[in-house]
């Protein structure tokens, strides 16, 4: 290091600095030639979105560098993010948005005869995440950057992410996302800071130099973990956060001893197994109980992060019993909850630390984030799977137990029904450790995601826990970024925003409450709808395009977009279709607002019901969008593969978002908060945060529907029967029927059996109890779009009162309530003048 200290410093006017729109353009021509290795006669347009990507990545590396080294300093509170996914979403806008380069780059591009948006498209996005929970992640790392809060993302560099979605027929096709085949020009390796991870084996106890007993861990097999750092910067901010996500290597890439043997294969065997770890994203509602290999990517990548935490903390000079003091660490959901055991075990096996005083430090570095009630997506881990890959985490998980039960006995006078419920144990029937429980107790503070879910975790998965330590739930809605979700997706919107209140509402979502009283103004309410009308035109163009259906930019576009899947409800929107189609045959006159309904999401390759609800979802439009009697009245879209990108299209151009799962089922939704800031109206149940987002925009301002989850509860308990709903309403019985023949799969009984008697017989969560509340709230949004002034004004308000569901605000409850951190400012020059 010293030997390069003499080193030419290098000047931050240069060619990878500057931003006029010359320096701009040599810095394209020179990555072109040196980094791509190609002429501009020759290069494709891979190859310039590459060089530009570069370009746009030099700006950011002196701010990057001076974060880093900046949060080495030992006064400073670091943030990690623990989730196994971040749905990133492009990279390119953001970071020019962010860095506020966009205009020079443009002009630059356009000087040399490239388009900026053209290059963008090129940008094949990351999806290393399946849906709400990863975007969430990905959120609240910018927000974390643009709120200028020193943090690290920790996570897993998968080779292949979600899958990509085609529809064939029909039906989902998934077909493997390779991401990574073109080059990633955002991220960069550290192969220096590798850390090795253990797997398997047993653990055997000793006498130390001090004489004292301990434990030990002999894994049977190691594995390498590569980072790969990826730059996420603040908006117009120097803090630019590192995203390091985490590849497996073989420790030896080549066994010579197996070659030497003659087998020559088995000599890179342990490569294959060991980069299998890394290799795939593991989509969600597949069951994942005693798949091992994710438990294997849950312990590599949690193990990684903290090794790596410690070695951080140990270079600002510290001693780990302050680690805590260093380090607030996010567990995001129960993906990363065996870091409990983890840090448990580097800090007492590997560091010599007392058994109190690393639990004290534990608990304290930890916070747990719950994001679903659902009972099949809680984790548990068999004791033969759990011990055969970590036989010492077994161990410290039971030592955690014994220590804690017999808290609980003392407490609760051993309540054995108390201590079966708080145990990290289900011992139930063959016995498995619960990752909810580890989590829990393993962490300060626990929060759910909106204020109906963490009540309903306080009164339902951890009521014990809850009893036991109170005030350790509570609350932190979601949000999502406005950089993203306004200023990228929605550039003319977020253009009519910045003219009438300044940029500042891009920091301060607040700020677009002054505009409510343009609700009122014909003139606003007027231009308001132009921009909807040419937006909703882009996406008809795209929908042309991409399915071949025409749509009409007049007419009502109703969007459910989200993973499918039962509780989302996806079936019961295409249950209101049919009824729309119904009626509309018999009454050819009726009057109602033309609509076009557009779905889009993807469903775990396993969950064949959700598969077919896609397929019900194609077949339904198959028939309405070619009934020459229905003509442009009713459409319905399937827009294959949903991610970021498309939704970055399709959330400005909905006038209705469908927010419909069942009462009590969506922890929070993050779409919704989507759609409305966009302008959309929503038409949804009492869920999530749909709840606070009806608090906001009035009731008058939303569409409100269904049962509501006391309801539900009460139901489900009194005996549901949905087939009392099929016989007692004409309509419904008309629109089961109509499926029920057969008529929307060409003549098929047989193809939508197994959902339609699912419904009649099961309907867990319950479309025939919702249907008629559903329909008629359908029917009140169709009459409130033909009023279209009316229209505009709820739309207005919808989208000004949002600026609660910024992640910015999300991230300042979470500094606040559970990690106690503090903005740190990062200066431009010190990098720079450290190196003279
Ligand atoms: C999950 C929950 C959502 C919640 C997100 C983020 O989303 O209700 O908004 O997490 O907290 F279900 P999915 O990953 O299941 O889409």
């Amino acid at each position: 290091m010293t030997a390069f200290m003499n080193c030419p410093t290098v000047d931050v006017e240069d060619d990878r600095t500057g931003i006029s729109v010359e320096t701009l353009r040599r810095a394209l021509a020179d990555h072109l030639f040196y980094i791509q290795g190609k002429w501009p006669e020759v290069a494709s347009k891979n190859d310039f979105y590459l060089a530009l990507a570069y370009m746009v990545r030099d700006r950011m590396m002196q701010r990057w560098l001076n974060s880093t080294r900046n949060y080495l300093r030992s006064e400073v509170r670091l943030v990690t993010y623990l989730s196994a996914e971040f749905l990133l979403g492009p990279h390119l806008g953001r970071n020019l948005l962010n860095l506020g380069i966009e205009e020079p780059v443009r002009q630059a591009l356009q000087e040399s005869g490239l388009d900026l948006n053209d290059l963008m498209a090129q940008e094949e996005e990351p999806g290393l995440g399946n849906g709400g929970l990863g975007r969430l992640a990905a959120c609240y790392m910018e927000s974390l950057s643009s709120l200028q809060i020193p943090a690290i993302g920790y996570g897993i560099r998968y080779e292949f992410g979600i899958f990509d979605q085609e529809i064939r027929d029909g039906w989902q096709v998934e077909i493997t996302d390779k991401w990574l085949q073109h080059g990633n020009p955002w991220e960069i390796a550290h192969p220096q800071e590798a850390v090795t991870v253990g797997f398997g084996g047993h653990t055997e106890g000793y006498t130390d130099s001090d004489g004292r007993f301990r434990k030990r861990w002999i894994p049977a097999k190691q594995v390498k973990g590569i980072p790969y750092d990826t730059p996420i910067p603040g908006y117009r901010v120097n803090t630019v956060n590192t995203l390091r996500l985490w590849k497996a290597e073989a420790v030896e890439s080549f066994d010579f001893q197996s070659f030497n043997v003659g087998n020559y294969y088995g000599a890179v065997n342990s490569k294959v197994t060991s980069e299998n770890i890394s290799k795939v994203l593991y989509p969600n509602d597949e069951q994942i109980e005693g798949k091992q290999l994710r438990l294997e990517q849950q312990f590599f990548f949690v193990s990684c992060a903290l090794q790596d935490m410690i070695r951080i903390h140990l270079t600002s000079g510290r001693q780990l019993d302050s680690f805590h003091e260093k380090f607030a660490a996010q567990l995001n959901d129960t993906h990363p909850a065996v870091g409990v055991a983890e840090l448990m075990r580097l800090l007492i096996d590997e560091h010599g630390i007392e058994w109190e005083t690393a639990w004290e430090v534990t608990q304290n570095t930890f916070a747990y984030t719950n994001h679903t009630l659902l009972p099949e997506a809680l984790e548990r881990w068999s004791l033969s799977l759990f011990g055969g890959l970590l036989p010492r985490h077994l161990e410290i998980v039971f030592e955690i137990n014994h220590r804690f039960m017999d808290q609980v006995r003392v407490q609760y006078l051993n309540d054995s029904a108390k201590l079966s419920s708080l145990s990290l144990i289900d011992e139930s029937g063959e016995r498995y450790v619960r990752m909810a429980n580890l989590a829990s107790l393993g962490s300060h503070a626990i929060n759910g995601v909106a204020e109906l879910h963490s009540e309903l975790v306080k009164q339902t998965i951890l009521k014990n826990f809850h009893e036991m330590f109170p005030g350790k739930i509570r609350n932190i809605t979601n949000g999502v970024t406005p950089r993203r979700w306004l200023a990228l997706a929605n550039p003319r919107l977020a253009a009519l925003y910045t003219e009438k209140v300044g940029d500042g509402w891009l920091q301060d979502m607040e700020k677009l409450r002054s505009l409510e009283g343009y609700a009122d103004d014909p003139g606003f309410r007027q231009h308001w709808r132009q921009i909807k009308r040419d937006i909703k035109q882009d996406l008809a163009t795209y929908i042309q395009t991409r399915t071949g259906i025409t749509v009409s930019p007049d007419s009502l576009f109703d969007v459910q977009v989200k993973r499918i899947h039962e509780y989302k409800r996806q079936h019961l929107n295409v249950l209101h279709i049919i009824t729309l189609y119904d009626r509309l045959r018999q009454n050819p006159n009726l009057d109602v607002a033309p609509r076009t309904f557009i779905f889009g999401g993807k469903a775990a390759p396993g969950y064949r019901m959700a598969k077919l609800m896609i397929k019900f979802i194609t077949a339904v439009g198959d028939v309405v969008n070619n009934d020459a009697a229905i003509g442009d009245r009713l459409k319905v879209v399937f827009l294959p593969d949903y991610n970021v990108t498309l939704g970055q299209r399709v959330y400005p151009a909905a006038d209705l978002s469908e927010q419909i799962s069942t009462a009590g089922k969506e922890a929070s939704g993050t779409g919704n908060m989507k759609f409305s800031m966009n302008g959309a109206l929503t038409i949804g149940t009492l869920d999530g945060a749909n709840v606070e987002i009806r608090e906001l925009v009035g009731d008058e301002n939303f569409f409100l529907f269904g049962l509501v989850t006391e309801e539900v509860m009460a139901l489900k308990a009194s005996g549901y029967n949905p087939w009392d709903y099929y016989h007692s309403n004409p309509q419904l019985k008309g629109v089961i029927d109509l499926v029920n023949c057969g008529y929307f799969a060409k003549g098929d009984s047989e193809l939508f059996k197994p959902l339609i008697d699912n419904l009649l017989h099961h309907d867990p969560y319950l479309l025939l109890a919702d249907y008629q509340s559903y329909i008629d709230a359908q029917d009140r949004a169709s009459t409130a779009y033909q009023d279209q002034e009316d229209w505009s004004r709820r739309s207005i308000i919808n989208a000004v009162r949002m600026g609660k569901f910024s992640s910015d605000r999300s991230i300042r409850e979470y500094c606040e309530q559970i990690w106690h951190v503090k903005p740190v400012q990062i200066e431009l020059k010190e990098y720079v003048q450290a190196q003279a």
